[in-house]
């Protein structure tokens, strides 16, 4: 059974070849110009990164190397027993372009399970913090420390060639990866269950199984089976979003995949990117803490009212580049919608339904309103509230799990830009006075 980095060594030639003759052949052909509101709008739209393994379509949603979510679901492995899509399959995919074998993925799973264990200056950073300091600043921390064993940074200082970078890029990568749940786990246990003894990495699991196992949900099946499809859709959205962005920015310093996604996760920890999943939670908590359990559309509509008039975003509501429902909200949905003792559940059917009847009528609020592009429901709509359902109620944590998955699109990124050899990132800045030259020339 092929190895990733056997697979990825199949791979990467033809690449390497198409990326050179890109540049000599189309070099100085131009993709569109740069409009000033570009320049001052967050590049919106503005062609300026190359991310091959998953690209998003503004209506149609995220497609990994061409496939989208529904296609994953029925192509990529699962876990014995499982249904849903377990990270290393993503990984495989996201990584080489190819669907993975049930046996390449099993030894994935068994690669990053032998290689799970936090080393003990980890172990011990982490336990210093105090439980107040934010799950996502403890995330960064711990990850930013893992590079004391980058495998990058100390064959840099050794002296390597470019071609290399790539292969030590991987196995850092790799490694960060297979420590996440350990890491994520010992926030989560430090945090929210002082003291409760942490199992140990179970090598015949796979990697999200071992992290519902550490966070003390393993007994749960279906909840391990949401935090894989949650994990895996996760994963990638394209190059520019701000976490993945941030990781391919760093790099391209030649700053090792530990401390390159250690500022990912800062990235993530915003409102308006990662931390919305944990927004969208406090938002419908406090809808039914304003309005007791029986929220109807009115409620609804004026709650959403107060929050847009009193100069707040929607959380889980727009999107930078979608322009209808993000496929991942819709495969979140799904989930709950085919187990019907989920939609039972009081609670579940309290935050599920008042999330879905969220939906119902946000995106007329959200178009009488009339500033966002997109006023449909994002990711983060739904994510949290299945958490809810399982016990998983600190939203505070939340992010943590994105923080987990989005390693893997981010990490990605970070073996292809080696892989490909791509340059120190360093756009342009204009002043406005250079702006206003500009435009009158
Ligand atoms: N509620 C209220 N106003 C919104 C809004 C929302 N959900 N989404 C956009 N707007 C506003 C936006 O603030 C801007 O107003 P100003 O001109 O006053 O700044 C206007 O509409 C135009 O914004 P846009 O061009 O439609 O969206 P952007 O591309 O600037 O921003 C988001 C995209 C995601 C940051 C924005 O939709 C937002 O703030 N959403 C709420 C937070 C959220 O759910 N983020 C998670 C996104 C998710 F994909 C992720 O990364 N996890």
């Amino acid at each position: 059974t092929k190895t990733i980095k056997e697979a990825l060594q199949e791979v990467i030639p033809a690449k390497q070849e198409q990326l050179k003759a890109l540049k000599k052949q189309h070099g100085q052909a131009s993709l569109g110009e740069v409009k000033v509101e570009q320049v001052i709008g967050g590049m919106r739209g503005l062609k300026a990164m190359l991310w091959d393994a998953s690209v998003l379509d503004p209506l149609e949603g995220i497609r990994f190397h061409g496939l989208t979510i529904p296609d994953c679901q029925k192509a990529l492995p699962a876990a014995p027993g499982g249904k849903e899509i377990i990270a290393e399959s993503m990984l495989w995919l996201l990584l080489t372009g190819k669907v993975p074998t049930e046996a390449e993925v099993r030894q994935l799973s068994r690669q990053l399970a032998e290689k799970g264990h936090l080393p003990s200056h980890v172990e011990k950073l982490i336990d210093s913090l105090p439980t107040s300091l934010h799950p996502m600043t403890q995330l960064g921390m711990g990850v930013a420390a893992l590079n004391h064993d980058s495998t990058f940074a100390a064959a840099y200082e050794k002296g390597i060639k470019k071609s290399e970078y790539w292969t030590y890029a991987l196995e850092d990568s790799l490694n960060l990866i297979a420590k996440l749940p350990a890491l994520a786990a010992r926030i989560y246990r430090n945090v929210y269950h002082p003291g409760r003894p942490l199992p140990s990495i179970d090598n015949n699991l796979d990697l999200v199984g071992n992290y519902a196992n550490l966070l003390g949900y393993g007994g749960n099946h279906d909840l391990v089976e949401y935090l894989r499809l949650y994990i895996s859709i996760h994963g990638d959205h394209e190059g520019g979003n701000a976490s993945a962005h941030t990781a391919h920015l760093v790099s391209s310093t030649l700053a090792d995949p530990y401390i390159s996604y250690a500022a990912a996760l800062y990235a993530l920890a915003g409102p308006l990117h990662g931390l919305a999943n944990q927004e969208v939670l406090r938002w419908q908590l406090n809808m039914r803490k304003e309005l007791g359990d029986n929220i109807t559309h009115e409620h609804i509509k004026e709650f959403l009212w107060k929050t847009l008039n009193s100069g707040q975003v929607v959380p889980g509501y727009g999107h930078g580049v979608l322009r209808n429902p993000d496929p991942r909200f819709i495969a979140l949905q799904e989930f709950c919608d085919t187990r019907p003792e989920l939609l039972a559940d009081p609670v579940i059917n309290l935050v599920k339904k008042a999330s879905a009847r969220t939906y119902e009528v946000a995106p007329a609020v959200l178009k009488e309103h009339g500033k966002t592009k997109n006023p449909y429901p994002n990711v983060d709509a739904a994510s949290g509230c299945v958490l809810f359902h399982y016990g998983i109620t600190q939203f505070k944590y939340y992010t943590v799990i994105f923080g987990v998955s989005r390693a893997l699109g981010a990490l990605t990124q970070v073996v292809w830009a080696r892989a490909l050899g791509l340059p120190l990132e360093r756009p342009k800045s204009l002043s406005l006075d250079a702006i206003e030259k500009a435009i009158k020339a």
